[in-house]
């Protein structure tokens, strides 16, 4: 069997980097990234036969843990009938009706086929609703590779250190207005400016591309206050935070209604899958209704649905957030801890099973703070743990996730380890 080192060899001959997204290939915290094998629960193994309990989860989707026994039975069912119709199918109005009920700002819904698909979506959605071209978006924010947003991006942008990609027309730029998470200032200076400019707001409601940075009291109500006196869209992307920090997303946690939310990974429960949604005045500007085009060869995939449908049932059963609450709690104190003990600058922000850790004095608040961290000590942290069967994510500008696939005994031998690398270093 090959292994990580001879796929990595032939895998740069033909895909730039090696790799079908930039961040995995390990480029900011170096080495060879390893080839996954196979998964199960909260476990993967890789191509040369090392088991890693998994905190990536494969960027958040797998909020079951790999392999779900009855995310694969949905999947198997589905199979029978058939892989795509490029028709209307009974999946999409089961997911569509699970998806409105567990978000209510959401009354109609578009399905796609990826996150970057649904933030896209929006943004053109709400530029078509309002007839105005500005957005506005936050540094560090990571909204998929869209033109429009990839302005101080974050994720595999931010990792690599070209948050501005290359590509993107000046003139597709100058539309976009990058202000600081946390600034209420700078959000009121620009409304009060070109208000009636902007179409949009897209803020991930917790950032969680530059690790995870969480909002000041007020702020996420002011981006509310702001869009409601200029008439401008508010748009929650919940790609990450939706159904896994609660079933609503951030929204159910803070009671902010936006007007559109940004959807994908958990809702495909491991395959491809986007959607974005909100009120149906804005919605019902899509074609075929309206004068906003969007559309998608796979969008509503029988498979995908089912595997999505079969996920977000699984967690209105378990309803798991207390559980991954308190698994997120361990890590974060033995993190702590650790660090207290080493005397090391440490923050672990954590919400539910996300948490991120910046090596800093103060808590990070924004993109600055976070570029300011030390990302050689995470590097550290992150060969440490992965050489002790731990695997966060390869960047310190990602969150790590907790499925309810990990045992409690998963989450010790974890913390155990985090602990340790931070008192070896
Ligand atoms: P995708 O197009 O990758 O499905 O989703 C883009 C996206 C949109 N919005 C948010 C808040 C996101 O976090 C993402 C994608 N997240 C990254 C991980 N931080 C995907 C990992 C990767 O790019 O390989």
């Amino acid at each position: 069997m090959n292994t990580s080192e001879q796929l990595f060899a032939r895998a740069q001959e033909l895909m730039p980097g090696g790799v079908n997204s930039p961040v995995r290939a390990f480029r900011s915290v170096g080495g060879t990234p390893f080839f996954t094998q196979r998964a199960k629960g909260a476990r993967l193994t890789t191509a040369d036969g090392a088991e890693l309990i998994d905190f990536v989860c494969t960027w958040g989707p797998a909020i079951h843990g790999h392999n779900d026994p009855d995310v694969r039975n949905a999947i198997a069912g589905a199979l029978d009938n058939g892989t795509s119709f490029g028709t209307p199918n009974p999946y999409e109005v089961e997911m569509a009706e699970l998806l409105t009920e567990l978000v209510p700002s959401v009354e109609k819904i578009r399905m796609c086929n990826s996150g970057t698909e649904a933030t896209m979506s929006a943004i053109r959605l709400a530029r078509g609703y309002t007839g105005r071209d500005k957005i506005v978006k936050f540094a560090g924010c990571y909204h998929g590779h869209v033109d429009s947003l990839l302005v101080k991006a974050g994720s595999g942008a931010l990792t690599l250190g070209n948050p501005d990609s290359a590509g993107i027309p000046a003139s597709f730029a100058a539309e976009t207005i990058v202000l600081d998470y946390n600034d209420p200032h700078a959000l009121r200076e620009t409304f009060a400016a070109q208000g009636d400019q902007i179409a949009a707001i897209i803020v991930e409601p917790y950032p969680a591309n530059c690790g995870l940075i969480l909002p000041d009291v007020g702020f996420l109500q002011l981006l509310r206050e702001l869009c409601t006196q200029h008439q401008s869209v508010l748009i929650f992307d919940e790609v990450m935070t939706g159904f896994r920090v609660a079933a609503g997303g951030v929204q159910a946690l803070v009671g902010i209604t936006p007007d559109l939310t940004a959807m994908g990974k958990i809702i495909g429960g491991g395959l491809p899958v986007g959607a974005f949604g909100g009120r149906t005045e804005i919605m019902d500007q899509l074609a075929p209704l309206g004068p906003v085009y969007q559309a998608g060869t796979l969008s509503g995939n029988p498979l995908a649905m089912a595997a999505g449908i079969a996920s977000l049932k699984k967690l209105k059963s378990l309803w798991p957030y207390d559980r991954l609450e308190k698994l997120g709690q361990t890590i974060r104190h033995a993190l702590l801890g650790a660090a207290k003990e080493k005397g090391l600058p440490l923050q672990v922000p954590q919400v539910g099973s996300m948490y991120a850790v910046f090596f800093a004095e103060q808590p990070v608040r924004n993109y600055g703070d976070a570029t300011s961290s030390e990302t050689q000590h995470f590097n550290q942290l992150f060969k440490y743990a992965l050489d002790h069967g731990v695997y966060l994510p390869p960047s310190a500008y990602e969150t790590c996730f907790i499925s309810t696939a990990h045992e409690g005994s998963e989450i010790e031998q974890a913390a155990e380890v985090l602990a340790a690398g931070i008192l070896a270093m």
